[in-house]
């Protein structure tokens, strides 16, 4: 289902890999494990996040940025599995961006409670490449807002294995999280959301 130009919703793509994604999930998880990150305004983020690939994406007092290095272990972050790599650029391809090549993987963990607020994604060297975002678990509202941030968001809902791909047009839309209610799932009480990116 199209969003906007240059986005769109591949309902239930991952689907039949999502037991797989979530095993590498809980590998990743056990070198670098999820953690509460602080923004440069100083606010504790209430979604836990950890990286995989050649970069991951952080943030703490002092700005936004992608590092080599898992600030957290001081070591760099696991690779990139092929679960992830493959899903990611068979989605990027039926959503017409041929040759997506993702260096980093950003895993957020939402918990009942947690959101997201709108935001743009602008730490990527060059907004050619497109994101490709995969839900696993609980259900999320999806708030896909406009140019600004002050647009009133659109309300998309994001299932198990929903994958979204973005760019082109849409590359740099405000779009947040709105609070995530409990329930169960195939993640148990959690949602998981991956971002993967051309970062560097
Ligand atoms: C989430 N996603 O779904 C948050 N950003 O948990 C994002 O912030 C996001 O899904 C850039 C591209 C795709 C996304
Ligand atoms: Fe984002």
């Amino acid at each position: 289902m199209p969003l906007q130009p240059g986005a769109i919703l591949l309902g239930g793509f991952a689907a039949p890999e999502a037991d797989q994604l979530l095993a590498d999930i809980q590998r990743i998880e056990e070198a670098n494990p999820f953690r509460r990150m602080v923004t440069p305004g100083g606010w504790q983020m209430s979604v836990a996040m950890t990286n995989c690939g050649e970069v991951g994406w952080v943030t703490d007092r002092s700005g936004y940025r992608y590092d080599w290095l898992d600030p957290e272990t001081g070591e760099p972050w696991p690779a990139m599995p092929m679960s992830f790599r493959s899903m990611a650029e068979r989605a990027a391809e039926v959503a017409g961006f041929t040759g997506f090549d993702p260096d980093s993987c950003l895993i957020n963990r939402y918990e009942p409670g947690s959101r997201l607020s709108l935001h743009q994604d602008r730490n990527e060297r060059d907004f050619d490449a497109p994101i490709v975002s995969v839900s696993l678990g609980l259900p999320a509202t999806f708030l896909w807002g406009g140019v600004t941030r002050g647009d009133k968001p659109m309300r998309v809902r994001l299932l198990h294995g929903d994958v979204v791909v973005w760019g082109g047009p849409a590359r740099l839309t405000f779009h947040g999280v709105d609070t995530l209610h409990g329930g169960a799932s195939p993640a148990g009480s959690f949602r998981y959301n991956l971002t993967l990116r051309a970062a560097r």
